[in-house]
């Protein structure tokens, strides 16, 4: 009845920004990710027992009771247990490394964690492949953090989403020199939820369409990119995409602004590095805080400059990392 499961934050090279069913959780655009072996959730779920007896859903995060999205945290244990056929409360523990809600895809490694917790602990095996289909009605990226390395996430065509699921393109070991380093600007949480917001933009942006239709091609240069670890047009690649994100977040009623002005200063500043010839390119997701992709052999160099900046109050360097699996080691 008690599991616990790990999993490691999944940021988007190409980003998911739009549902086409928002019930099923399903994307209008396939995506792409990695996931980062330093931005890690641990979480242990407890559905009653005879011993231990939970009238509602008890979620600590961080040693916090958790508020915000609480209804989809509950939403995805009770549809675990519908599935299980038991009608079972459960107590939920969760740690991560890093700040939650504030753009750090918190959400990924959380939901991954969740389900396969909760689904261990109800006695439910799925394949990765099933298994990232149940992740993705809890919260749509945490699709992505089921696998490990590169990972693409089918739009799939059919309604019922079946076909939309997560495939790991390239393991961990595919491309050790790979980092991603995410940089904590502000650990407060969001203005907006990316629920509310992905759902304003799709409403409200007049660019929606282009968004969509664009992302198609940006995916297929991406792919090429990972294919031929070409990290010039991977690098291009994700900041065009991730640009053209927040360039429609920015046009919808009213305007999503998740930047403030320590995010341009970031940028800033890899367009300078850049212009001094270090490989260095940036993404952003729903949050001010920016994440830097770079190759090992410059880590160290931009991991300095980004410290000597007064708005980084820290970074966290990834490289590749394993998807979710279970542990033994439980938190309460
Ligand atoms: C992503 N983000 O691809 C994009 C980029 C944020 C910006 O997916 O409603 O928490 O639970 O499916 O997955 C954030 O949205 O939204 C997100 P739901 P989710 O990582």
């Amino acid at each position: 009845m008690k599991a616990t499961a790990i999993a490691n934050a999944n940021v988007a090279l190409i980003k998911y920004w739009g549902k086409r069913n928002e019930e099923l959780i399903l994307p209008f655009n396939s995506n792409i990710g990695i996931t980062c072996d330093g931005l890690t959730t641990r979480t242990t779920v407890e559905f009653s027992t005879k011993y231990n007896s939970y009238k509602d859903h008890q979620i600590i995060i961080n040693d916090e009771e958790f508020n915000r999205d609480e209804k989809n945290v509950q939403g995805q244990l009770d549809r675990i247990a519908g599935i299980a056929g038991v009608e079972l409360k459960a107590k939920v523990v969760s740690e991560t490394n890093f700040p939650v809600a504030a753009g750090l895809a918190s959400s990924t490694s959380g939901f991954a964690a969740l389900t396969l917790a909760a689904c261990e602990a109800l006695g439910l095996k799925y394949s990765p492949r099933d298994l990232s289909i149940l992740v993705r009605q809890g919260s749509g990226s945490a699709t992505r953090s089921v696998m490990g390395g590169f990972v693409l996430w089918n739009k799939g065509i059919k309604p019922d989403g079946t076909d939309s699921f997560a495939e790991e393109l390239f393991d961990k070991h595919y491309w050790p020199e790979f980092r991603i380093i995410a940089t904590i600007l502000n650990t407060k949480k969001k203005s907006i939820a990316s629920r509310a917001g992905m759902s304003q933009t799709v409403q409200t942006c007049p660019y929606f369409n282009s968004w969509v239709t664009s992302t198609e091609i940006d995916l297929l240069n991406m792919r090429k990119a990972i294919n031929n670890k070409n990290f010039k047009l991977l690098g291009e690649t994700a900041e065009f995409n991730a640009l053209k994100m927040h360039a429609t977040m920015i046009a919808s009623k009213p305007a999503i602004i998740y930047w403030n002005s320590s995010t341009i200063n970031i940028i800033n500043m890899v367009y300078k590095m850049r212009a001094a010839g270090i490989e260095i390119y940036f993404t952003i997701d729903a949050g001010p805080n920016v994440k830097i992709l770079c190759l090992k052999k410059d880590e160290i160099q931009i991991t300095k400059v980004l410290k000597s900046l007064k708005e980084v109050i820290g970074t966290i360097s990834c490289s590749l990392g394993d998807g979710v699996r279970l542990t033994s080691e439980h938190l309460f």
